[in-house]
């Protein structure tokens, strides 16, 4: 998919607003942790390389991505002067179902928690077939999604912002 053509970590064909006016909440799933680690080290290294302030930034993991729906709302909930939240996970085909719950489950549920705080709820899951794709797109070949999460985070804030 489009993964061939674009580097998750390449954002020279795009203008990146500032980040020094926003908040972020981060939150991690702990399932498949070498993945999700790496996805938040990405995140938050490109958070304060485009002006995000260290204080501004609350990080919290949940148990899995399933959790990240929930995660989300709790925190948008508790924390009204964030200007957006960025979920990171990492689900794996598996030889059951669970995948597509897991994947339907999240992707619904953090467009619905957007939708109602009116902030930017970023998907930032790698929805993968096994784990080499995995690590391609966890600072591997296929640069890290972490880094475009929280690049979509900050033009989501901006957009936000300039409404
Ligand atoms: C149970 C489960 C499975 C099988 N696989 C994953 C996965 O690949 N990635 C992930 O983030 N979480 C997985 N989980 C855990 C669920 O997200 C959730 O934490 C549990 O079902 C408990 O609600």
């Amino acid at each position: 998919m489009s993964t061939q053509l674009k580097n998750l970590s390449d954002f020279s064909h795009t203008t990146v607003p500032s980040g020094a006016n926003f908040k972020f909440g981060i939150i991690v799933a702990e399932w498949n942790a070498e993945i999700t680690g790496a996805l938040y080290n990405g995140a938050l290294k490109t958070l304060l390389n485009n002006g995000v302030k260290e204080e501004n930034i609350i990080s919290l993991p949940v148990p899995g991505s399933f959790e990240l729906t929930g995660g989300a709302e709790i925190l948008l909930s508790k924390r009204s002067d964030l200007d957006g939240v960025i979920c990171l996970g990492c689900v794996i085909q598996g030889d059951t179902k669970h995948f597509d719950f897991i994947c339907d489950a999240v992707a619904q549920g953090l467009t619905n928690v957007g939708i109602k705080y009116s902030k930017p709820v970023i998907f930032g899951v790698l929805t993968t077939n096994n784990l080499e794709q995995a690590q391609d797109r966890a600072g591997g070949k296929h640069g890290n999604k972490g880094d475009e999460a929280a690049i979509t985070a900050i033009k989501m804030a901006d957009f936000a912002a300039n409404i």
